[in-house]
């Protein structure tokens, strides 16, 4: 449904910037439980990802809009009077960031800025949260990396949230908005888009399991991440908005491990050895690395009662149980389709 038809309005109003993402529909579920209203922000003319998030929450409202319109985003809190809005609108894959700095800039460093200054223009007692990310501490200056931790980014994307997560803080001091800033580690599910090391991982041993792929091509084995499960995630975004004062929040589960690590645990669960199948390609390789991350949530454990739920072992073995049976569909339907 798009704003402007018929609609109930039951309890608080959010509005989501990056619906059709990973973390978008898990927290459009999560708010919608809390009896939420729940808009989306949708952009494009038609936009192939919203029959997705219709059908993970059918009862979403969508509202047009694009992180590069101001006048959009204007549009679209007159539209929906939010009490709380959720920016996690990005281009959020690092290697495309090398590939589209500009673009990158322009959505993930000043998207942020557009919506505040929404905010500031149309009712500055909305709440935001913005999508910040263990990215901006790139080539790190501690471990493990703390809310105090300085920031060395080591992408175009790391450098456009700090400019994000920047003007989030000084919106906060200058003008008094309830605007808190996330500093999300890695976060998975079986959502995580294709792109991404860890679901690219799962869906090819799926395949390879069953038989419709031979091998995995990546880049650096090497790199450690803090990997923790996306459903655990949101829920300390809306604790931050729940929050007596707004606030920056480390969400991480304090463990690390390396890519290799993770085909390791991935091909085990299905029997296979990854050493038999993984190439490594330089295509995949970045003009700078992130070599590892590792967070301290010591304060969103302290002040929001946060803490993640998932483990490393459960968060791969999920993510290989979902992609198996998505490629068991995938033949089955590519069995029955008709020969053209
Ligand atoms: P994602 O799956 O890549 O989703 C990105 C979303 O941004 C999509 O819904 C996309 O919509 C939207 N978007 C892209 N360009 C836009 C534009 N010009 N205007 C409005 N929307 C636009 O990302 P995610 O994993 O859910 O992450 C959510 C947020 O958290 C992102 O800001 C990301 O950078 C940040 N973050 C993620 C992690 C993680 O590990 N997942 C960690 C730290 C921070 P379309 O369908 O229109 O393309
Ligand atoms: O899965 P990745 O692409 O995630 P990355 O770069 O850590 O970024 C993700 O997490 C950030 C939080 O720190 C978010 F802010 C960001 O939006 C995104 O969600 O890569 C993880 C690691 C990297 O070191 C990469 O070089 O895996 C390495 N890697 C090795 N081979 C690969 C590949 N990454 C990808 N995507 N594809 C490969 O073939």
């Amino acid at each position: 449904m798009h704003v402007g038809a018929k609609e109930t309005v039951v309890g608080k109003r959010a509005l989501i910037t990056g619906i059709t993402g990973q973390d978008g529909t898990y927290l459009a579920e999560l708010l919608t439980s809390k009896g939420y209203t729940v808009y989306g922000l949708i952009r494009g003319q038609n936009n192939p990802r919203k029959s997705m998030v219709e059908k993970i929450c059918p009862t979403i409202q969508f509202v047009e809009g694009d992180l590069a319109d101001q006048s959009s985003l204007i549009n679209a809190l007159e539209a929906t009077t939010p009490d709380e809005v959720y920016n996690l609108g990005a281009i959020s894959f690092v290697g495309l960031s090398f590939k589209q700095a500009l673009l990158t800039g322009e959505i993930t460093g000043l998207g942020p800025l557009r919506v505040l200054e929404a905010i500031r223009m149309v009712n500055k007692n909305i709440r935001y949260y913005q999508a910040s990310s263990s990215e901006m501490f790139g080539k790190v200056r501690e471990t493990p990396q703390t809310e105090l931790t300085p920031f060395h980014p080591r992408s175009p994307y790391g450098v456009a949230k700090v400019y994000g997560h920047y003007i989030t803080v000084n919106y906060r001091e200058s003008y008094g908005i309830f605007a808190a800033s996330g500093i999300l580690f890695n976060h998975e599910s079986p959502r995580r888009g294709l792109e991404f090391v860890t679901r690219k991982i799962t869906n090819t041993v799926a395949k390879i399991k069953l038989g419709v792929a031979d091998s995995l091509a990546l880049g650096n084995l090497d790199a450690q991440r803090d990997w923790g499960y996306a459903k655990d995630y949101v829920d300390a975004m809306y604790r931050m908005l729940q929050a007596e004062q707004p606030d920056d929040f480390v969400i991480a589960t304090g463990e690390t491990h390396s890519v290799r690590e993770f085909l390791e645990a991935a091909f085990s669960y299905v029997d296979l050895d990854w050493q038999q199948y993984v190439k490594t390609d330089p295509q995949f390789l970045r003009p700078a690395e992130v070599d590892t991350l590792i967070g301290d949530a010591t304060k969103a454990r302290t002040t929001l009662d946060w803490k993640p739920t998932v483990s490393f072992t459960e968060l791969v073995h999920m993510m290989v149980n979902n992609d198996l049976e998505l490629v068991k569909q995938e033949i089955a339907i590519a069995q029955t389709a008709p020969v053209s």
